[in-house]
């Protein structure tokens, strides 16, 4: 990955690039930080780079042309220009993770007062990273650069970044070494046991705990089902794949967890209404192996779901049966028998689960008896 920095105070940088991870980073070649200082680009004989405001008003204003040049210079088709501002996307740690994939990012870093409006046209995301003021952009730009670049393949260990804190946005387990014993504070004994699984579950609850604790904000519900619908509340639950996802219902004294896990890794927790919980199904829909979302589905809801839209494909198979039936080409009556059987294992392929094996033997059986009276029918009029 490359990152260039455009700034009018490069000596900012030294100290980040030369010391720990960062630095390491360079010296394996994962990542190349440059600063390009705009006010080399500046075409003012005293090389002035900011104004006054159209206006009026406190302050010196960057201008477009040192910065619109210096751009210029380092922008390639592959570069995602950001420009670091109180007025940007609040930076997450999602964000970084989809940042560590880019090829080459510029970081803008503004001084004074502020820049000028227009410069936002040349920048691909406007970044905040977080409600405050600085005075200039330089240390979100470290901010950004330090969050990103320790998350390039073989920069630190992947493990240590898989428990991060906001990965399933929850909030990091309590971490403890040696000695066991400092001054009479102790390590919690599970950690000592040696018992894998235990140690796996505790820290799954302190997740969950401290999280509830410190920034109950990350753990809203995601959804929350009315009697007759689907009311979207907050956040979705966001996987990759619906196979493999198990949902286990955690109590503690106040609340029920639902926690979703994934090939045994925990993926998200949602807290739900006791009261709602009774019969919710989870459910997902995978978008070409990507992302996936989940529903929390009551499965009453979800039968009567499922009914319906079987109801409207046994019509849409009825009516094709009703026109094959005055067909004389053959070809076709043999599609249309083809759509029959495709739509039975279709059926019981994906609703097997909503509406169980009864009521599906009943509705395969009704499919099976349009099918036989339009067969029939058709020998009578080849006859
Ligand atoms: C970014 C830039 C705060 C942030 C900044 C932030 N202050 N919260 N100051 O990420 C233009 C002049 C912006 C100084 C800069």
């Amino acid at each position: 990955m490359k990152i260039d920095i455009l700034t009018l105070f490069p000596e900012m940088f030294d100290g980040f690039k030369s010391e720990s991870i960062i630095k390491r980073a360079i010296d394996l070649g994962k990542v190349t930080i440059n600063t390009c200082n705009f006010r080399d680009f500046s075409e003012d004989k005293h090389k002035k780079v900011d104004d006054t405001p159209y206006g009026g008003g406190a302050g010196m204003v960057l201008k477009c042309q040192p910065i619109f040049d210096a751009l210029k210079s380092v922008k390639k088709e592959n570069s995602k220009v950001i420009l670091l501002s109180p007025q940007g996307v609040p930076y997450n740690q999602k964000m970084a993770y989809e940042l560590s994939k880019e090829e080459h990012l510029i970081l803008v870093c503004g001084h004074y007062e502020g820049f000028d409006e227009r410069i936002k046209s040349v920048c691909d995301e406007e970044i905040s990273i977080g409600d405050y003021v600085l005075t200039g952009g330089e240390l979100p730009a470290m901010v950004i650069t330090d969050s990103v670049v320790r998350l390039i393949p073989g920069v630190i260990d992947e493990e240590s970044h898989l428990n991060d804190s906001f990965n399933n946005n929850l909030l990091d387990y309590p971490t403890y070494t040696k000695p066991r014993d400092y001054n009479g504070m102790k390590v919690p004994e599970v950690l000592l046991s040696g018992d894998h699984e235990k140690i796996k579950k505790w820290r799954e609850e302190k997740q969950l705990e401290i999280t509830k604790e410190k920034r109950p904000d990350l753990i809203k519900p995601r959804f929350v089902l009315k009697k007759e619908g689907l009311k979207k509340s907050g956040r979705r639950i966001k996987i990759d794949d619906v196979k493999d996802i198990k949902v286990t219902i955690i109590k503690d004294n106040k609340n029920l967890s639902y926690k979703v896990t994934k090939e045994e890794k925990l993926v998200a927790i949602t807290i739900f209404n006791p009261k709602e919980l009774k019969g919710y199904k989870l459910k997902g829909k995978s978008k070409d192996g990507g992302i996936t979302k989940i529903l929390i589905v009551k499965k009453a809801f979800a039968f009567k779901v499922a009914l319906k839209n079987i109801r409207k494909k046994i019509d849409v198979l009825a009516n094709r049966l009703n026109t094959a039936l005055f067909e004389i080409d053959e070809d076709k009556t043999r599609k249309v028998l083809a759509e029959a059987e495709m739509l039975k294992q279709m059926i019981i392929n994906t609703y097997q689960d909503y509406i169980g094996k009864e009521r599906l033997d009943g509705i395969i059986k009704n499919i099976n008896q349009l099918v036989s009276e339009f067969v029939r029918s058709k020998t009578l009029h080849s006859n």
